[in-house]
């Protein structure tokens, strides 16, 4: 029963730069950490959005939120539109929220043409996509795979020593629903790809294949804490100096292993004053790759470095890998939906893989799914300065209509 429907453009750009209010910074950006409160306000629209559709929103025991609209058959599980509302400390206004306001303006479309799909049809926001303030990243829908119970979650704490649970209460969002009692008949993630690549090639839709292999560690250097004044250099045990070598070393394992990246993001220094040699060196580490082997490689050479580069420097050390997301390949049959839809509105697209962690890599796991997408100005994102246009916003909204009603009437 396909018709042409089209989504509106101008209605999807308006709701992204209405919700861009919801933790919106003055350099242009958005600081919206999961489970704060403009996480909380940013939840509470998009549920009274939903709910002015006719959708009944449920919330699971960590926070992931299900806006659900009927079919004809509502014995089959939801087709499923997915991505996370959560932030950067300095985000940008699209990065995950478009894969959530892209499924509402979906929502919209559907339900101003008074159009029947088949099976239901479901937008999710899953909580805390990003880890940036709990880790690991993509921990909600994680737990809704079933790759950790929810009581893992609960107690992971921000370096405030805030715990998970506490915030989840206290902005109401912990839902009655067990995360396992749900589940999908299919499910598609609009996103930024975050990335270089279909600008630089003029595309205008990503078809995603899959995610590569993600791993992060957590390092801390022990040395002593010393005066900088009265303190020999060859008497010091400097954490800081080690911790700058180390930083070095897995930069040039990232460089040596391309397209693999290793990358040194958070660092915390102790006990960070200017006359006191550094006792101890927090830091964490992130490394990727499409191949799960090169990974392996990557992480022999990285405990290779700390084992030869911080004893000699009288430093001890702790190294231990936080948590890990292996490589995933998405679903052909959802693939060709995309590519289907893409051609009918006569996008240029070209198939990748993402180098972004995304929710869809663990939902891979319980459900067909796959991505779908659209180019960035600069390939730049996890930035302030991370932007697209509306037309683009528009495409990926349109080829997510199409994707879905097609899976729809497969
Ligand atoms: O880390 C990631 O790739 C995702 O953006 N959280
Ligand atoms: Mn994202
Ligand atoms: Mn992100
Ligand atoms: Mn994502």
């Amino acid at each position: 029963m396909r018709t042409n429907l089209s989504i509106n453009s101008r209605r999807l750009w308006d709701s992204l730069m209405e919700t861009a209010k919801f933790g919106g910074t003055e350099r242009g950006g958005i600081r919206r950490l999961a489970l704060s409160d403009e996480d909380q306000k940013v939840r509470d629209w998009f549920k009274a959005q939903c709910e002015a559709l006719g959708c009944t929103v449920r919330v699971d025991e960590v926070g992931n939120m299900f806006a659900m609209r009927p079919g004809r058959n509502n014995d089959l599980p939801p087709i499923a539109m997915g991505s996370h509302l959560d932030t950067q400390p300095t985000g940008g206004k699209f990065d995950g929220i478009l894969g959530v306001l892209g499924g509402l303006e979906v929502m919209r479309t559907l339900h101003e043409q008074d159009y029947e799909t088949n099976a239901p049809i479901e937008i999710v926001n899953w909580t805390n996509e990003e880890g940036s303030r709990f880790p690991p990243a993509m921990m909600a829908s994680g737990v809704f795979a079933g790759a950790f119970p929810a009581e893992y979650i609960y107690q992971q704490t921000d370096r405030d020593g805030v715990t998970f649970l506490e915030e989840l209460e206290r902005i109401g969002y912990r839902g009655p629903m067990k995360a396992g009692d749900h589940t999908f008949s299919a499910m598609f993630e609009l996103h930024i790809e975050q990335g270089p690549i279909l600008e630089n090639e003029q595309k205008m839709i990503g078809v995603v294949t899959g995610v590569q292999g993600m791993r992060w560690y957590e390092v801390t250097v022990k040395g002593v804490d010393a005066h900088t004044g009265a303190t020999p250099m060859y008497l010091r045990k400097n954490a800081l100096v080690g911790a700058a070598r180390m930083i070095e070393a897995v930069d040039a394992i990232g460089q040596k292993h391309q397209p693999g990246v290793a990358t040194v993001g958070l660092i915390e220094n102790k006990p960070n004053s200017r006359n006191v040699v550094p006792g101890e060196v927090f830091f964490t580490i992130d490394m990727r790759h499409p191949d799960e082997g090169a990974l392996d490689v990557m992480e022999a050479e990285l405990r290779a470095a700390l084992e030869a580069g911080l004893p000699p420097l009288q430093l001890s050390y702790e190294e231990k890998r936080i948590w890990s997301s292996p490589a995933v390949k998405f679903a052909p049959e959802l693939i060709d939906c995309v590519r289907h839809a893409a051609s009918k509105s006569r996008f240029a697209m070209r198939d990748m893989v993402s180098g972004a962690g995304h929710d869809a890599a663990y939902i891979a796991r319980v459900a067909p799914t796959t991505m779908i997408f659209v180019p960035c100005e600069g390939g730049l994102s996890h930035n302030e300065a991370e932007s697209t246009s509306m037309d683009e916003c528009a495409a990926g909204a349109q080829v997510l209509l199409d994707a879905v009603l097609a899976y729809d009437e497969i």
